[in-house]
C-alpha cells in the first residue's frame, strides 16, 4: 500500500526535496548529502497533524535540537544509545539545580538504511512512553514511504513500523537493524509503551 494522503504530501514536499538529492549513486567523489529530520510526536487519541520537521546536515545537530541541547554527540555519529541520552539528561538535571528542565524526550528514530545509517529521522515528545502516553504518524509521507530500514525507539517506548498505513498489515517492531522482510516497506508507525 502506497497511498499517501494529499495533506501529508503538502506539508512534506520540503523534505521531498532534500531527500531526492540523498538517493543520488554513492559512487560519486564527495558523498551525497543526507537529511537528518526531527519531528515532535503526535500523541495517540490526538489528531494534529505532522508538523514540518527540521532538518540538519548531520545527525549530531538533530539530536541535539530533539533534546533541548542535553546531548551533543560526536560530529561524525550515525546513531545514539539509551544511556547516552540518560547521561545527557542527567547531567542537565544536576547542572540546573532545584530547577526543572525542559528537555524533551526521544521517542524513536527512522534510518533509511540499515544499521541505523542514512538520512534519519527523529521524533521527540515531551513525555515518555506510558500507558496513557503512546504515539503515531498514520502516513509517513511521500519522502519517506517504503524506504526505512532500521529504526530504534527510546525513553520506554517500541516502535511498530507497519506496511499499510494507519497501522496495518505486516509489520516489524524495534530495535530494527537490519531491513528483513520489511526493507523499504514502512508507510505508518506507532510507538506504544515497552
Ligand atoms: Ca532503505
Amino acid at each position: 500500500m502506497t497511498k499517501i494522503r494529499p495533506t501529508t504530501a503538502a506539508l512534506l514536499t520540503g523534505l521531498t526535496a532534500v531527500l531526492l538529492t540523498a538517493t543520488a549513486p554513492a559512487s560519486a567523489a564527495l558523498a551525497a548529502p543526507e537529511s537528518h529530520c526531527v519531528s515532535e510526536a503526535v500523541k495517540m487519541g490526538t489528531t494534529s497533524p505532522v508538523r514540518e520537521p527540521v532538518c540538519f546536515a548531520s545527525f549530531a545537530e538533530a539530536i541535539s535540537y530533539a533534546t533541548d541541547g542535553t546531548v551533543n554527540l560526536a560530529p561524525t555519529a550515525t546513531s545514539v544509545t539509551q544511556d547516552q541520552l540518560d547521561r545527557g539528561r542527567a547531567a542537565a538535571v544536576a547542572k540546573a539545580g532545584n530547577r526543572a528542565i525542559a528537555a524533551d524526550y526521544l521517542i524513536g528514530i527512522s534510518y533509511w538504511d540499515a544499521d541505523e545509517k542514512g538520512a534519519s529521522w527523529t521524533f521527540h515528545h515531551a513525555a515518555p512512553c506510558s500507558a496513557t502516553q503512546a504515539y503515531y504518524t498514520d502516513n509517513v509521507g511521500p519522502a519517506w514511504n517504503d524506504q526505512i530500514s532500521s529504526a530504534r525507539a527510546y525513553s520506554g517506548c517500541r516502535g511498530y513500523y507497519y506496511e499499510d498505513h494507519y497501522q496495518r498489515g505486516g509489520y516489524i517492531t524495534t530495535p530494527w537493524t537490519v531491513g528483513g522482510y520489511m526493507n523499504d516497506s514502512t508507510t505508518s508507525v506507532k510507538w506504544l509503551a515497552l
